[in-house]
């Protein structure tokens, strides 16, 4: 197909053209590459301004259930939601965690939903690019809401926080000394978090701990992009879909506010430049690890500095001239 009819077809909310849209952009061949190139051309030129919403916590947390519900929660209210999933263990097991649809049975059938598992790829910085470009075609074929699911490992929190507007962590209910395992930059980037299953026996856990995270949130350094109360900690359930309201309204309040007073463009200008640097410097490590004619320059240059025959700076200045930099 090309590009030109694939576009159209997006925009026009075609779904099988989105999945094949986003399947070129996944694709590492370089005729791929140039083709998704021009196709997010065209389509970035009249972007549809979808809420990006990333969603972290670790495996078991609900995540998937959550999503189903709140998800189907969105539908119904005639919004258009896309899922996408950044799994950095997806590239060892082959899966991704959206392979458990079975917790998405009816968002992903739901014809107003569209599910995309996470690029089974090994280099974060590569699921990263995908990710974001899968993003921008979701929002050219309409989706309003795009929802990132990634799982508390790594830096995946980090990369899907810089390709988000609201940063969500859900949490499980827990006894208070659980509450320190919590990394400090990873609540330092919530903007809301959801402390799920409170339901059944487990709600008074649950409201405790949303307490606790209430208390841990008020610590942390006021942040010049949030209003009043935020970031907050709020109950949810996934299963009795319960809070689910409250945390859509929570989300909508803190996403107008930084619309209305210039951190949400601001924010979004600001993680361009971020992903342009970082592309760069993807960009200039490739080269040292894929290009065989550099890969070989290193490995002598590595042999004399080794030997002794040359100094660690004058093996670093040349092998940095054959690359085009000149310090
Ligand atoms: N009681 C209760 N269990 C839940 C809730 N949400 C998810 N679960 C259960 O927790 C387990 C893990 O859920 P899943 O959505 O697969 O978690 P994920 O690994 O974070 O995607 C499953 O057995 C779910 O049924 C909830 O709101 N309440
Ligand atoms: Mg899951």
């Amino acid at each position: 197909m090309q590009t030109d009819e694939l576009a159209e077809r997006i925009c026009k909310g075609e779904r099988r053209a989105l999945a094949r849209a986003i399947t070129l952009v996944e694709s590492g061949r370089a005729d791929h590459r140039e083709q998704a190139q021009a196709l997010l051309d065209r389509l970035t030129r009249a972007p549809g301004q979808a809420l990006r919403i990333g969603l972290s916590g670790t495996p078991g947390v609900g995540k998937s259930t959550f999503i189903e519900s709140f998800g189907m929660m969105l539908t119904g209210q005639g919004h258009k939601v896309a899922v996408l999933a950044v799994d950095p263990s997806s590239a060892r097991s082959g899966g991704s965690i959206l392979g458990d649809k079975t917790r998405m049975e009816h968002l992903s059938r739901d014809p107003n939903a569209f599910i995309r598992p996470s690029p089974s790829q090994s280099a974060l910085g590569g699921v990263a690019r995908r990710t974001r470009e899968a993003v921008a075609l979701c929002e050219a074929a309409g989706f309003d809401i795009v929802l990132i699911e990634t799982v508390g490992v790594g830096q995946s929190e980090t990369m899907v926080a810089e390709m988000t507007d609201l940063f969500i962590l859900l949490m499980a209910p827990a006894g208070g000394d659980e509450l320190q395992g919590v990394k400090r930059g990873i609540m330092e980037m919530a903007d809301l978090i959801l402390v799920n299953k409170a339901d059944g026996d487990l709600k008074p856990a649950a409201e405790r701990t949303r307490a606790d995270y209430a208390g841990a949130l008020r610590l942390l350094r006021r942040r010049p992009q949030d209003p009043e109360d935020f970031p907050k900690a709020i109950c949810v359930s996934a299963v009795a879909r319960s809070g689910l309201d409250q945390a859509w309204q929570d989300m909508q309040t803190l996403a107008d506010w930084r619309r209305d007073h210039g951190h949400f463009d601001r924010r979004r200008a600001e993680q361009a430049r971020y992903w342009f640097g970082e592309e760069v410097r993807r960009g200039l490590l490739a080269r040292l690890e894929e290009d065989a004619e550099a890969r070989a320059r290193m490995a002598a240059l590595g042999e004399q500095v080794a030997k002794g025959d040359l100094t660690v700076a004058r093996a670093t200045a040349q092998m940095l001239a054959t690359l085009g930099v000149h310090p």
